[in-house]
């Protein structure tokens, strides 16, 4: 394993100090609590079993009497109550207190992700919080907010549901984004191609996400007019999205590669997402959604984003900060059995079920008669279920092995470009002993290297 420079010895990793603001603790648990009375649900007489969408009117009294649905209200509300309050947090941080010279076109881009993500928490969570409440008033007071029987409508839950449900996939896969947009850089030894584009594609997929939501409801029978306008506006937020490909891709190009696991991570994340986004493109047209909605497709396509994406997205940052936030590196050879059986587990439990959906397998099943021949197909996405547990656990086990024992960090492992890296592992309370001040995008890479120094 080769060895990188600036290591220290053992006795120079500091003492971790985690200390929270007062908002930043409401956020953590208020964001906690909501968790907690989600899953208590399940000791307290019942789980929701309506369906992580919980539509109207099966979530009403009349059909779901338990006290599910109630805590899945509860508990989604507390959750979002402590969302919101991080997302201000985050937003009013990165928007008035930056350090001098950190002008907003110089931040990194892990940090516009953010800026982005926290504005669209506060765009798309108020709009599944007034739903909640009036799913309550129509549970507990009589309500007929969603109830066609007592005036109300159904398919404004939906409306209101989906108004927050696709913001919320940006919501998960733009921190995502933005970590890999920071390893790409680091591990090509290049600055980002296109900080611009970036930036600017992440305020278009913001912006367009907002006017997108009734893909989801193709199947209802809203009117041909308002699915077609859907399925442009959604076909439309593919170009922004392919924008930021292109970028990583170029990132790459004439770079010289450290394949680190982060970097494998990064990588395994474009490859995935580009499989996720083309399946989402094939869904924003009209007939095709028809043929598939409710079915594996739908599931495949999900997870290619969220597994596919997301979570390789986290893992790569997960190794990239993890030396900062401990001051031990991740194992590099662990690290590269979790990503190859994440890397398999992920494509043999999820690419079958493209196929499955095409055939007509439909979601939320658990059986189904053996003269469907979806058998093979399923058994090959159990293995891969399998596997994918076992990376799990092979990440957890690295994480374990490498907070006891792991090679010492250092202040900045991966010659890296941006300010974290210039303060100690893990930074002290008040994360640098001066204010820095910055003149560029990469100011410790500037730093180390004044001859090489970028022009902005
Ligand atoms: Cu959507």
């Amino acid at each position: 394993m080769r060895s990188w420079p600036h290591r220290k010895n053992a006795f120079s990793i500091p003492k971790p100090s985690i200390r929270l603001s007062p908002c930043t603790a409401l956020s953590f648990w208020l964001s906690l609590a909501g968790g907690i009375v989600l899953y208590f649900s399940f000791l307290a007489g019942g789980a929701p079993d309506t369906g992580w969408f919980s539509y109207a009117p099966l979530a009403e009294r009349a059909f779901a009497p338990g006290t599910g649905v109630d805590y899945y209200i509860v508990g989604l509300a507390v959750n979002g109550a402590g969302t919101i309050i991080g997302a201000i947090n985050l937003a009013v941080t990165i928007l008035l207190m930056r350090c001098p010279g950190m002008a907003i076109s110089r931040v990194p881009l892990f940090v516009w992700m953010t800026l982005i993500t926290s504005i669209l928490i506060l765009g798309a969570y108020p709009a599944l919080t007034a739903a909640l409440v009036m799913l309550l008033v129509d549970r507990g007071l009589g309500g007929h907010f969603f109830d066609p029987a007592g005036g109300g409508q159904a398919v404004l839950w939906q409306h209101l549901f989906w108004f927050f449900g696709h913001p919320e996939v940006y919501i998960m896969i733009l921190p995502a984004m933005g970590m890999i947009s920071e390893v790409i850089p680091v591990f090509s030894r290049k600055p980002i191609f296109g900080y611009a584009f970036v930036a600017g594609s992440s305020v278009a997929i913001a912006f367009l996400s907002f006017g997108v939501w009734a893909h989801h409801m193709f199947a209802v029978g809203l009117g041909d007019t308002e699915n077609a306008i859907f399925s442009a506006t959604s076909m439309l937020i593919a170009i922004p999205t392919g924008v930021k490909i292109f970028n990583w891709i170029a990132t790459m190009i004439g770079g010289r590669l450290r394949m680190t696991t982060a970097m494998l991570f990064a990588v395994g994340f474009i490859a995935m997402f580009v499989i996720g986004g083309l399946s989402g493109v094939s869904l924003a047209v009209v007939p095709i959604d028809l043929a598939v909605t409710d079915s594996y497709y739908v599931v495949a396509h999900l997870h290619y984003v969220l597994f596919g994406g997301t979570m390789l997205g986290i893992f790569a940052g997960a190794y990239y900060w993890f030396p900062k936030m401990t001051g031990r590196l991740l194992g590099e050879v662990l690290g590269r059995w979790h990503f190859w059986t994440a890397f398999v587990g992920l494509n043999l439990t999820f690419l079958p079920q493209h196929w499955l959906g095409a055939v007509g397998m439909p979601r939320r099943v658990f059986t189904y008669a053996a003269d469907t021949g979806w058998g093979p197909l399923n058994l090959i996405s159990t293995i891969g279920a399998a596997i994918l547990a076992i990376a799990i656990a092979i990440f957890f086990v690295n994480v374990v092995r490498s907070l006891r024992s792991g090679e010492i960090a250092g202040d900045d492992p991966w010659d890296a470009f941006t300010l974290e890296w210039s303060t100690t592992s893990p930074p002290l309370p008040e994360n640098f002993a001066t204010i820095p001040a910055v003149t560029g995008r990469r100011p410790l890479w500037d730093r180390k290297h004044p001859e090489l120094r970028d022009a902005r």
